[in-house]
């Protein structure tokens, strides 16, 4: 199989906004009186913002007005550190990585779940990288659906048995999995499934490698 498309998730794949998902999250669960960790935020990767929420509060009922407002309160908080972000912020390797698939003539997307995800590529200043940006806006069903990973093939015209996705978190392997992508898993936890794990993320993966196994 001639593989023609990679399509990457955002948060712990391009970029790390987990710290600041973290610290928003953590400011309004005090605002609201909930406990929560950074092992809780753990819970929180890949997975929307409404899901987010749901497991931050560990069962607590929420009228959905109210829970509406805390997402948003949640957002506004993650926005203002958005503004801290520059094209140094993305993680070790991944503008390498970028540029030799593009000199391959590999098509690149994007998949993330994430509202924001526009926000972010622009302040890393790698917008011109991307045919397909799919977001927390594109489909209905979030990760572990592999919906989004299939609407972003679907834009840059490749079937998903000929495009790898690039995944840090649980969710986002099983949706590529299910969705009948090569998946590689980055990092160490939850990844397990993809095809090829790679701990250090792609700091020290080649294009040659991933078309090499992927392309089997
Ligand atoms: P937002 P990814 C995910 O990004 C984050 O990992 C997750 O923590 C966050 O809740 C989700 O985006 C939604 O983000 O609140 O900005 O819409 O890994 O799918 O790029
Ligand atoms: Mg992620």
């Amino acid at each position: 199989m001639t593989i023609k498309a990679f399509i990457f998730d955002l948060d712990g794949v391009i970029t790390d906004t987990a710290e600041f998902h973290f610290l928003a999250w953590k400011q309004l669960a005090d605002e609201i009186g909930v406990s929560f960790t950074r092992e809780d935020n753990d819970q929180l990767r890949g997975v929307s913002r409404r899901e987010s929420l749901k497991r931050l509060l560990k069962g607590r009922p929420v009228d959905e007005a109210t829970a509406e407002v805390w997402m948003q309160r949640k957002n506004d908080i993650y926005r203002e550190f958005l503004h801290q972000i520059t094209p140094a912020d993305s993680l070790p390797g991944v503008v390498h990585f970028l540029d030799e698939a593009r000199k391959r003539g590999i098509l690149i997307g994007l998949g993330s779940a994430s509202k924001n995800a526009r926000d972010v590529i622009e302040r890393l200043k790698l917008m011109d990288y991307f045919e397909a940006l799919g977001d927390g806006y594109s489909v209905v069903n979030p990760k572990p659906a592999p919906d989004l990973f299939i609407w972003v093939a679907g834009r840059l015209g490749v079937p998903p048995n000929e495009a790898v996705v690039f995944e840090d978190a649980e969710a986002g392997v099983d949706a590529a999995l299910k969705g009948g992508f090569w998946t590689v898993g980055l990092g160490r936890a939850g990844v397990n499934a993809a095809h090829l794990v790679k701990e250090d993320g792609l700091k020290t993966l080649t294009v040659d490698a991933v078309l090499e196994v992927a392309s089997g």
